[in-house]
């Protein structure tokens, strides 16, 4: 409780793999107000922008409140009745391998459980896969390959003990942001030295010392650099190598390898091995620019050797340590979420475990082989071989690589179920059978984060209309299906408690995953429990793994797997001539359902782009804020915004992966990424595709803001939220001869009072819609990229703003530029002028003088990106 009455709930953000503890206290009125909690061990009261946003992304606004059979609203009971009973019937007339369920990393345990023990037990098909395989499988494979279990070896203080940190394939300081935070913190303390490795360059290079721009899939060539020289150097840890196998061989491979295979200077490698070799205290965070690959799988491996072999695995401020993307993609491969999974890091194969887990559950059927993986099931459900699908959590028809393919798939499937909070995604847009899911701040149960912390998810908000929880809607449908006794849970705390229990039979198979202790939880212990780190058993809680030498393969030895280099599967040539890598923003979420709602996120990034070098885009002729075609080999294509960027490798361009039929629907990149995938994870390669760019040259473009609707029809469009309603950019192929009946209908004001200046001729339009003095709309078209004050337009719709249609600031208000610091709304405009007149020079002054970077700090990085420009400047006058 605090002064104002109302209790304070402990709870934990829904984003990323961090798993950040925050405090919630519900406003009243339908809001929240959201703190850091100073007392979880993730984040010890910190909060990134995302995180900090969580209470504008609450509303009702987009919300599904009913089930809904083909469109129509319907009730739960026929709603279940017909899930239930078309399962049942596709089993019966198919097999239980025509029927799938796609999920989630972003499930709570208790929902992943309730649906692996569904489909895996009861169903019997090992057909459930989850968005997971996209993210963390190659890992996965890696962990399971050399320790002979999925575990994460270390822990997060790790990242504060150690010397040097390498951030492979992750921009750490976007998508992991409080992590980042915490290195920032121990560098200032131990001048913990950073190094980055990726194609780009990042926010995240912006405070290490060393940044290889490798060329895409060069990881393993780099490692294997790495491995020779810890062996030449006598770096490796001799005693700690009789407890690896497969030393001499992978040596023999790494030596066979070759480095030039990198990209890289040869001279900051060898700094970067020194570097690696002279501090024992490394930790190697690696994420999706590792997992993400045909040879993902062999990258993790890769980087694992090298820890393997200096017994630097385990022991505080070393360790290789893969960061999860989602907020439960550790808990879904706890719980046996993958279709190669069973249960507890039970093998679906072994059938000692099978048989246990059997008896457990005391279940009719197991499947003795895996499923399908994601990709192979949405083949499989194009090609009519799955005839039932449940996709739970995921929005497949934007994420999954071959978008439009999976798309079409989903749309031709016999019977589609999809459980989502909202209607409104490209996927529940194609669903038989919509289920309204009870969302985050609403849900009850548990998360793991990326160094095995449990942490809850409590409720503090109502759940709205006749949504249900995810696992409700599971164990109904097994109930409905004929498994009354099985699914009979009246509570989350239910379903914990038995999956602590058959954790305590992973346990005695020699297994590390293993909560038992929590098998005797009681309700009252289920809600009052704190985050903590598993293993959670008699004999050993929390800690470290493998220290000790011992692993988790028969023999109770790690091994280390000869690897090299395997390039990416799609090969640049003169039609394709540039390499396409995908990723994230700092502010949106995957395809935004939740991120999108929050005006102060969608203003740091309003808009999908490409980004190419300055070379490239020479020769392209792309001009700055030109739209650019890229098209895929597949036939595919998108329309970017283009950004010249430095950052970029020549060759190379990047997309963010967010926007979706509902906010740029030329912008699903996704469509244009091959469904290749790595052979031993199944994991697609979402980095390395290969397409052609072209500079687009549309008829006209325009920029849109209103207080109300704003419904584009465009070859190009793009819609973005904004504290006032929303902004759009758009661009046209085919001239509009009316642009105020055009406008009238893109905001739907047919009446309203308008205001214009248009020249047909040059496809010139201004025009302002009004009720009295205050502004309703303003749309503005030009036969080029539009010049107004975008950042400024948008905050007008409902102040009188009578100067509208120039699209520039009255002369006494700065355009203050795209927001850099969200929390506090501060654009780069308003920090390069304070930077200049007021010679600030570091980051911490810019927030004395501005506030911007001292709430979240996640503009941090990019605050010191722009000092480091004024000083460059400053040097070249
Ligand atoms: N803001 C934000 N944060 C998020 C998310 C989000 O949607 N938004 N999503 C969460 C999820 S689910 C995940 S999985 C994580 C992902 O977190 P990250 O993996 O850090 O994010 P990405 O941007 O997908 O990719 C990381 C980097 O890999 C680089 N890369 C591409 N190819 C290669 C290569 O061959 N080698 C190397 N070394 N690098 C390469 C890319 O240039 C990119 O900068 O983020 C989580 N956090
Ligand atoms: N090109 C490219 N593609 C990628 C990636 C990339 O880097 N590049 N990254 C991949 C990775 S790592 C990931 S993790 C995926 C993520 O991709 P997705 O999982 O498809 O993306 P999300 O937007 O997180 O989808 C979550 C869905 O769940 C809904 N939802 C929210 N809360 C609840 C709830 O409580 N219950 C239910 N039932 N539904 C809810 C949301 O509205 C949303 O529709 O994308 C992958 N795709
Ligand atoms: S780092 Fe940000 S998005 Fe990730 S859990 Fe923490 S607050 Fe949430
Ligand atoms: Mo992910």
């Amino acid at each position: 409780m605090d002064g104002s009455g109302m209790p304070t709930t402990c709870s934990t953000c829904p984003y990323c793999g961090v798993g950040c503890g925050v405090l919630l206290r519900p406003d009243g009125h339908g809001g929240l107000d959201v703190k850091g909690d100073p007392d979880h061990p993730a984040n010890g009261g910190r909060l990134c922008s995302k995180g900090s946003a969580l209470a504008e992304t609450v509303g009702l606004d987009n919300r599904l409140l009913t089930p809904r059979i083909g469109g129509q609203q319907a009730s739960w009971d026929s709603a279940l009745t017909l899930v239930a009973d078309r399962f049942r019937q596709t089993i019966a007339d198919h097999g239980p391998d025509s029927v799938a369920f796609y999920v989630s990393g972003q499930l709570l345990t208790e929902d992943y459980y309730v649906a692996n023990k569904l489909m895996k037990g009861f169903i019997g098909s090992a057909n459930i896969d989850t968005n997971s395989r996209l993210c963390m499988a190659s890992t996965v494979a890696g962990h399971r390959r050399a320790f002979g279990t999925d575990t994460v070896p270390g822990t997060y203080e790790d990242l504060e003990e150690a010397d040097v940190i390498v951030l492979v394939g992750s921009n750490l300081a976007w998508c992991h942001p409080v992590l980042y935070q915490r290195i920032l913190a121990a560098q200032k303390a131990r001048g913990t030295r950073i190094v980055v490795i990726d194609p780009r360059r990042t926010a995240s290079c912006d405070t290490a010392e060393m940044h290889l721009p490798v060329k895409a899939g060069g990881d393993v060539p780099l490692f294997n650099r790495l491995l020779v020289r810890l062996y030449e150097g006598g770096a490796l840890d001799k005693e700690f190598l009789a407890r690896v196998n497969g030393f001499d061989d992978t040596l023999r491979a790494a030596y066979a390898d070759d480095v030039a295979a990198t990209g890289l200077d040869a001279d900051l490698v060898e700094r970067f091995c020194d570097l690696w070799m002279r501090n024992e205290k490394v930790v190697t965070i690696f994420s999706q620019g590792v997992n993400q690959s045909s040879a993902g799988a062999d990258k993790v491996n890769a980087i694992l050797n090298c820890h393997l072999a200096t017994g630097r695995i385990g022991r505080p401020g070393m360790g290789p340590f893969s960061v999860t993307g989602q907020p439960n993609a550790m808990g879904g491969r706890e719980v046996g979420g993958l279709a190669n999974m069973l249960a507890c890091h039970l093998d679906l194969e072994n059938s000692e475990h099978r048989g246990a887990v059997r008896q457990f559950w005391q279940s009719p059927a197991m499947p003795e082989a895996p499923g399908l993986k994601a990709v192979d099931m949405f083949r499989a459900v194009g090609e009519g071989q799955i005839k039932a699908l449940w996709i739970i959590h995921t929005n497949p028809a934007v994420s999954m690589p071959d978008a439009d393919r999976v798309r079409d798939a989903i749309a031709g499937c016999d019977f589609t179920v999809v459980s989502d909070i909202t209607d409104q995604t490209d996927t529940a847009r194609l669903a038989d059978v919509l289920l309204p899911a009870a969302a985050w701040g609403e849900k009850d149960g548990t998360v793991t984060n990326s160094d095995r912390t449990i942490s809850r998810q409590r409720p503090v908000l109502p759940i709205p209309g006749e949504a249900r929880p995810d696992w409700q809607q599971l164990a109904e449908v097994g109930r409905r299906m004929g498994w009354h006794a099985a699914f009979d849970y009246e509570t989350p705390a239910e379903i914990f408690r038995e999956y602590a229990a058959l954790s305590g039979i992973a346990g005695r198979f020699g297994k590390d995953f293993d909560i038992s202790l929590w098998a005797a939880l009681d309700d009252r212990g289920y809600a009052a429990l704190r985050p903590t780190r598993w293993p959670v058993t008699v004999a050993r809680q929390g800690g470290r793994f493998f220290a000790d030498g011992q692993f988790y393969h028969p023999d109770g030895k790690a091994r280390m797997i000869p690897v090299t280099y395997r390039a990416p599967a799609a090969k640049t040539g003169p039609r394709y001539p540039f390499r396409f890598n995908t990723g994230r923003i700092r502010d949106q979420w995957h395809t935004m359902t939740r991120t999108a709602l929050s005006p102060r996120l969608s203003a740091h990034l309003a808009e999908p782009y490409l980004d190419l070098h300055p070379n490239d885009a020479a020769d392209l002729g792309v001009q700055p804020a030109d739209l650019v075609r890229v098209r895929s080999p597949g036939g595919k294509q998108s329309i970017l915004r283009a950004r010249i960027t430095a950052d970029m490798q020549p060759g190379d361009v990047f997309a963010p992966m967010h926007w979706t039929g509902e906010t740029a629907p030329s912008a699903r990149i996704d469509a244009l990424v091959a469904p290749v995938t790595d052979p031993v994870s199944g994991q697609p390669e979402s980095k390395a595709g290969v397409v052609a760019v072209e500079r687009l040259k549309a008829r006209w473009y325009g920029f849109a803001v209103s207080s109300g609707t704003l419904a584009p029809r465009a070859e190009y469009w793009a819609r973005a939220r904004t504290r006032t309603g929303y902004r759009a950019e758009m661009a046209g192929l085919n001239a509009v001869s009316d642009w105020e009946s055009e406008a009238r209908r893109l905001f739907d004001l047919p009446d309203a009072e308008v205001q214009m200046v248009t020249d047909v001729s040059r496809n010139m339009a201004r025009i302002a819609f009004r009720d009295g003095d205050r502004l309703l709309a303003a749309l503005f078209v030009a036969d080029e990229p539009v010049a107004v004050m975008r950042d400024y337009l948008a905050t007008v719709p409902g102040t009188d703003a009578p100067d509208i249609l120039t699209g520039r600031t009255p002369s006494d208000r700065p355009d203050p530029g795209p927001v850099i610091c969200s929390c506090f709304n501060v654009g780069v405009n308003t920090i390069l002028a304070a930077i200049e007149d007021e010679a600030l020079v570091s980051v911490d002054q810019v927030g004395a003088a501005l506030q911007a970077g001292t709430n979240c700090g996640s503009c941090r990085p990019e605050i010191a990106t722009l000092l480091s420009r004024a000083k460059l400047r400053e040097a070249a006058e």
